[in-house]
């Protein structure tokens, strides 16, 4: 299988996130990307080559303008006043307050964003650009052929809606890759989201559309980040009705348990007959992660992509989420070694 990398993901080097109380070293770090990077090589998984550069353009057809000029601008503002830390936003217009934009660099972060978890540093804007060029350029390959591709993504996207940043994500990968295949005639998308996390943004972009079917595989969000969607009665809405699954599992679940919900979900993408499938791969389901509450194991995932590949569908892998960074890349290359039956 072909990998697509960059090596401008070390550009996005966070440096304290809010946990538990506490400011603690970002748990999304360089060395993800960096683990997966060397397990591909020394498994020989096949070629990794650069991203290509395919502009703004894709990336527009799915976030909001006025959110991709603050985050391509906002690290120039923050310095012009004298900062050298990290830009993180700390107020939201929540219930009471007025959706709109304010004036100030704190006031429009907050704006477009749901939480503190997307730190802005020198380098964000154009680590997150090249994230998701990667995820263009995997895309270009299926659509020129390929039965699969790895985008080793890194800032992951899944939490990232058309206008909003959150959770670690600033622009949304996979969302962008979708868009991409449909923009060059492909007429049904499934995005299967196996991260332990809800990909909440990937479901707002998609959720009034039937051209994109949502799969999602998650913590509940009654217990889980990120609380406010990714729950069973979500479905899709309007032309997007029965569009959109969401399987909350609970704390504790593991193999037997995930595998089950799996399987319900390939049976809707079965069902919904699409001509390509986009994996949001995260691994923090992995039973070790520091964040993350299931309890799959390293060789569980080899299972998991054997059962991807039953779809017999071209498949994009679209890396997201995994914080046990010392298995990341054992747990990342096992799914795609299961779904090459090597
Ligand atoms: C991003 B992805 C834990 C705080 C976690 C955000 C988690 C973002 C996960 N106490 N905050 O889906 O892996
Ligand atoms: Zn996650």
């Amino acid at each position: 299988m072909l990998t697509i990398y960059s090596d401008d993901h070390h550009l996005h080097h966070g440096r304290c996130e809010l946990i538990d109380g506490q400011l603690m070293p970002c748990f999304e770090k360089p060395e993800r990307a960096d683990f997966i990077r060397e397990r591909v090589l020394a498994r020989q998984l096949g070629p990794i080559e650069p991203a290509r550069d395919w502009g703004l353009a894709p990336i527009a057809r799915v976030h909001d303008q006025g959110m991709l000029d603050f985050l391509q601008g906002a690290w120039a503002r923050w310095a012009a006043l004298g900062q050298e830390g990290d830009l993180l936003p700390y107020t939201w217009p929540t219930r009471t307050l007025r959706q709109q934009k304010p004036d100030s660099v704190h006031g429009q972060f907050g704006y477009y964003s749901f939480d503190a978890g997307v730190p802005i540093t020198a380098g964000t804007w154009q680590a997150a650009y090249s994230s998701a060029q990667v995820a263009l350029t995997a895309q270009h390959h299926i659509a020129s052929g390929a039965t699969s591709a790895f985008a080793l993504c890194r800032p992951p996207g899944h939490h990232a809606a058309a206008d909003l940043m959150g959770g670690y994500c600033y622009l949304n990968n996979a969302a962008i890759a979708a868009q991409a295949f449909l923009d060059q005639g492909y007429r049904r998308v499934a995005i299967l989201d196996v991260d332990y996390h809800h990909g909440n943004g990937t479901q707002s972009i998609f959720y009034e559309r039937s051209d994109v079917l949502f799969v999602s595989l998650h913590g509940d969000p009654a217990i889980e980040f990120p609380f406010f969607l990714g729950y069973a009665d979500e479905t899709g809405a309007g032309a997007g009705e029965g569009y959109n699954l969401n399987l909350p599992l609970p704390a504790g679940s593991d193999w037997p348990v995930w595998s089950a919900a799996l399987k319900q979900g390939c049976q809707a993408i079965d069902d919904y007959q699409p001509e390509v499938l986009i994996v949001s791969l995260g691994v923090d389901t992995f039973e070790l992660d520091p964040i993350s509450r299931f309890k799959l194991t390293s060789p569980d995932y080899l299972k998991m992509g054997a059962r991807i590949r039953a779809l017999n569908l071209p498949t994009l892998f679209v890396m997201e989420g995994g914080y046990a960074v010392e298995a990341i890349g054992i747990n990342a290359v096992n799914v795609l070694e299961g779904f090459e039956q090597r």
